[in-house]
């Protein structure tokens, strides 16, 4: 285990790129520039791209698991894949329009089909009646188009006969004979061919988890890559997702509430993959609802704002057609990235830990940007604690325009227009006389010792199927679209002297749904179900208990208990009032 875990560190480093710096080693690091993942860092947004022989099924990429289908009849997928409308350069000109600066494809899924030519399988797309190589002419349609091109690669394979385990529903498939150390060999040849054949940029691991890092060869791969490409960025997943491991990690449709951080405490480099819908990632024809382009503007603000990128998915057609819902979607992205994205592409992670309203801050040196996503009815901002001074305050939309910006004690406050220049995110620049420099600020009682507690103060916490988002209704800010119940907003505030406060909580309940939720504070627990609110869309205030506070730093929560009606409640926010 330790010896295990030594070795590990050793290719870590190199995978890191940080040996060039942080030791006079050997080997691939040598080679390998100290900038090596800046392009990446910088990149902020691509495309993921989930399109393999179960399009065909349309019902996303876990089709032949979830269907149960058994191989043998797979296998008129895989001989009848015929996408007739793949077009590479219209993928190209719409990744262009979208604004990503990278794009990932499934080169081979779990299904096992390999949509490039391989030498080491017919089990690809050159048996198949399109019979001509998707991976040659996209590489080659991406790189006249100047953007970078990763290739996703499914460790678990249910194709290969050497692959172990088999799915426990398929029992017409011997594992006599199989041997896993030869599967190994086979996609070591695989991901070598990938690299020889179409130099991408990224190799972007997955379907990891059923074997040890050594059964999969993990540090022996990574090594190989880089002496191959030491330009090469490689994900988290390839090591089963360390913490540390790999260039990136890799959160799965979620956004880590605060960021990542390496075991030492450094910011780590990190993408959030999403799926535009909610049902998987390749092509489901019976998918109708997606996130709105509102939303995923957001989702990239949010993202960035943590220091990460989002790598966005699509699952186009069968037929090699990305479909009106998506493409819609990327171009509306795209059309904001050409106003805003110079506060997004080659910005940092938020200086600030907290923002008092509906918005997001990206950095890029002596530049602050503020993203506003619910424009504040009295048109002005509160940017607290930040004590440079502010040169000048514009709006990206409307450059020539200056804003007023006063300094009130700590803080400085920036008047806007009375309108949202763009309602999904409206971007103010404030050029400083240096780099950032930024007080933190706690959140604490009011003048009538109230302590107001908003969802935008919140870290949204969640894991894989996040679903909740904060969202504008006109006039207040609420925590919406809660379905999951693992995804809770968390506060963290201040009291100066000990004492009791009632607990209320403003919502808007769901049309006739009682949901069953919990507030927690230093330990102590209230119960409560949610109460009629006038409608969906206005939040009225109930009260949820008690509780008695030392003074000090507090962290409350809410969590969902039970959901009867799809969503648990629009949440505007907890106040702690002082008891009497
Ligand atoms: O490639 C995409 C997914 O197919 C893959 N990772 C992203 C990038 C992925 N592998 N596993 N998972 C995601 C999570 C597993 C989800 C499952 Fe299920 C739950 C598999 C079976 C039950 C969801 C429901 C998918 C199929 C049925």
């Amino acid at each position: 285990m330790k010896t295990r875990k030594l070795a590990a560190v050793t290719v870590c480093l190199l995978v890191l790129g940080l040996a060039a710096s942080a030791a006079p080693s050997s080997g691939p690091a040598q080679s390998q520039a100290p900038d090596r993942l800046q392009w990446f860092r910088e990149a902020k947004f691509g495309l993921f791209i989930h399109w393999g022989v179960y399009s065909m099924i349309g019902r996303e990429e876990w089709a032949r698991q979830i269907l149960q289908i058994p191989l043998k009849e797979y296998q008129y997928y895989a001989d009848n894949f015929n996408p007739t409308g793949f077009n590479p350069d219209e993928w190209a000109a719409l990744a262009k329009e979208a604004g990503v600066k990278y794009v990932v494809i499934t080169s081979k899924h779990h299904d096992g089909f390999a949509i490039f030519d391989s030498a080491y399988t017919d089990y690809d797309v050159m048996h198949a009646k399109y019979g001509k190589d998707i991976l040659g002419p996209l590489s080659a349609s991406m790189k006249k188009a100047g953007i970078p091109l990763g290739f996703y690669y499914s460790i678990m394979d249910w194709h290969h006969p050497d692959y172990l385990p088999r799915r426990d529903w398929e029992k017409d498939r011997t594992t006599k004979g199989a041997d896993f150390g030869r599967y190994m060999d086979f996609a070591t040849n695989q991901i070598k061919e990938l690299l020889t054949k179409y130099d991408p940029a990224v190799m972007w691991f997955d379907g990891e988890w059923e074997h040890s890092n050594e059964e999969q060869r993990a540090l022996a791969i990574g090594r190989m890559l880089l002496a191959m490409k030491p330009g090469l960025l490689i994900n988290d997943r390839l090591f089963k997702r360390e913490p540390g491991y790999g260039d990136f990690g890799t959160p799965e449709n979620y956004v880590p509430a605060t960021g990542i951080r390496n075991p030492d405490g450094t910011p780590r480099l990190w993408e959030a993959c999403y799926t535009m819908g909610w049902n998987g990632w390749g092509y489901n024809r019976y998918e109708t609802e997606f996130h709105s382009a509102s939303q995923l503007i957001r989702q990239l603000v949010e993202i960035v704002s943590k220091g990460g990128n989002l790598l966005l998915n699509v699952g186009p057609q069968p037929d090699g057609r990305i479909q009106a819902d998506f493409a819609a979607r990327l171009r509306r992205i795209g059309e904001w990235l050409r106003t805003n994205g110079e506060a997004i592409y080659g910005t940092a992670a938020s200086p600030f830990e907290r923002l008092p309203f509906f918005g997001r801050a990206t950095v890029k040196g002596t530049t602050l940007y503020i993203h506003i996503m619910g424009w504040p009815q009295d048109a002005k901002i509160v940017l607290p604690g930040l004590t440079n001074k502010v040169k000048k305050a514009y709006l990206l939309a409307d450059r020539a325009k200056s804003l007023a910006v006063r300094r009130v004690a700590k803080d400085v406050v920036v008047t806007l227009p009375a309108r949202a220049a763009d309602p999904d995110a409206t971007v103010v620049a404030l050029e400083l006389d240096g780099l950032p420099v930024i007080e933190p600020w706690m959140v604490g009682a009011g003048k009538d010792g109230r302590i107001d507690l908003p969802v935008y103060l919140a870290d949204i916490q969640s894991d894989m199927g996040q679903r909740a988002y904060l969202d504008y209704f006109y006039r207040t800010t609420m925590l919406a679209n809660w379905q999951n119940v693992n995804d809770y907003p968390e506060w963290a505030f201040t009291t100066d002297k000990a004492g009791t406060y009632e607990v209320r909580a403003s919502y808007a309940s769901m049309w006739g749904g009682q949901a069953g939720y919990e507030v927690e504070v230093d330990g102590q627990k209230l119960a409560a179900r949610t109460e009629s609110s006038p409608s969906v869309y206005f939040p009225a205030t109930f009260p949820v208990g008690k509780v008695s506070l030392a003074a000090g730093g507090h962290a409350l929560r809410v969590k969902i208990t039970s959901i009867t009606n799809n969503h648990a409640m629009n949440l505007e926010k907890i106040v702690l009032v002082p008891a009497k």
